[in-house]
């Protein structure tokens, strides 16, 4: 399915009268209001193969009908969102549940919708059907050296998929670890995870970079391999200068200092990406900023200051993609609110008062410091990110439109009730 431009335009036409009063009143609170308009045209989140359908738990998966039967149809998916809110012009490549059959006609496929191929994920925490070995025990760590070759491989098999899709990064998620107290020789786990990068990382192309994920726990429940930042900076920095850290806000212990973490890794030159989702108890896959909007904030605002700091283009200097899935949502109405949550969260980050704050910092007037991000955190800036939307072509209300269209029915209509989306 397809929304043509004049459909979104004519809603944009009726919603504009409104958002003219809405933004006006804003532009005139606001400093440098263009500058921050510019920047949020250019940034663009990256959504990933494995969003687009409903997900599931160990105890049941309930399909929502309409779900992409294919890889083209997942490019059509973010196509159709893309078009909407003009901010999701990427996709994150999940291998191998969606390995292109003919690379060059996917690409081509994804450049009509403004898409390009951000990083490619490999897969070594599952056997996939007629593999040789099995990761039950670990992949990258395992004790038998066979056993990491196929891993390897598997990964310089991704970076290949990569290069023909014109990506220029591998994201490495391990789930290796273990789950039982002796079960493993931490040392000699971490020496073989690092022995194994670093054969993937000798297949990197000169313009490319892998990015090191790290998860506290689950699935193993006693270690994970590459557990916690530190970890996964000691192997960035073992590596080389191809090599960074990526963080993915679901994948820490409770009440972790996020911001903090993201302010010493970019300070370090090792922040490489970025995976936004929310939680309550641990990986929980929720919607961006449903749960701890205020939290999302404070790392935006590192991420923004650090940036800065070190001349980094916000829009294209790390990699920045959802990583979520969702059991009772439309897959697709939740990429929207995802989308529009870290637009609203950026912006208000771009609005702080720098100057101020380094100022109270430096006075140690602790008050005016909470005051300045409060002001920024408590302005309402949804106007600003539908002003972008708009100059961009997207729409003013993207799941209002999403709604009025019917775009859920018509998606069941074209492709069924029962579909499952590949590689879920
Ligand atoms: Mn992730």
């Amino acid at each position: 399915m397809h929304i043509e431009k004049n459909t979104i335009h004519g809603h944009n036409q009726s919603l504009l009268a409104e958002h003219c009063r809405r933004f006006d009143f804003l532009a005139n609170n606001t400093d440098n209001v263009e500058a921050v308009l510019q920047k949020l045209i250019k940034f663009q989140v990256a959504i990933p193969s494995w969003a687009l359908g409903t997900g599931g738990t160990r105890f049941g998966r309930f399909a929502g009908g309409g779900e992409p039967r294919s890889l083209e149809e997942k490019i059509e998916d973010i196509g159709l969102l893309h078009a909407l809110n003009q901010s999701s012009g990427a996709i994150s490549l999940h291998i191998p549940w969606d390995i292109p059959q003919d690379a060059a006609s996917i690409k081509a496929l994804a450049a009509q919708h403004g898409i390009r191929f951000d990083a490619m994920n490999s897969n070594t925490f599952q056997d996939q059907p007629g593999q040789a070995l099995s990761y039950k025990f670990g992949s990258l760590q395992h004790v038998n050296k066979a056993v990491r070759q196929q891993a390897i491989e598997h990964n310089i098999q991704v970076i290949k998929h990569g290069v023909a899709l014109g990506s220029q990064s591998l994201t490495v998620w391990l789930s290796d670890g273990s789950c039982f107290p002796g079960q493993l020789n931490f040392r000699k786990a971490f020496q073989n995870t690092l022995e194994s990068l670093h054969e993937i990382y000798a297949a990197l192309p000169n313009d490319w970079k892998m990015f090191v994920e790290y998860k506290a726990y689950e699935p193993n429940f006693y270690s994970t391999t590459v557990g916690d930042w530190g970890q996964s900076f000691t192997y960035v920095n073992k590596l080389g200068p191809k090599a960074q850290t990526l963080v993915d806000l679901g994948h820490h212990l409770p009440n972790a200092n996020i911001e903090q973490i993201v302010a010493l890794l970019l300070m370090e030159g090792k922040l490489g990406g970025f995976h936004f989702n929310d939680s309550k108890y641990g990986d929980d896959d929720l919607t961006v900023g449903s749960i701890k909007p205020y939290q999302l904030f404070l790392i935006f605002n590192e991420l923004v200051e650090g940036m800065d700091a070190k001349g980094i283009d916000h829009a294209t200097g790390l990699g920045w993609m959802i990583d979520a899935s969702h059991n009772v949502k439309d897959p697709l109405e939740d990429l929207l609110q995802s989308v529009e949550a870290i637009m609203i969260t950026y912006a208000q980050a771009l609005l702080v008062d720098r100057k101020k704050l380094e100022e109270a910092q430096n006075n140690n007037d602790v008050v005016t410091a909470q005051e300045v991000l409060q002001e920024a955190f408590r302005t309402d800036v949804r106007a600003l990110v539908a002003e972008a939307r708009l100059r961009s072509g997207g729409a003013l209300n993207p799941l209002g439109l999403f709604r009025h269209k019917n775009v859920r029915a018509n998606l069941i209509k074209e492709r069924g009730l029962k579909t499952v989306a590949t590689g879920l």
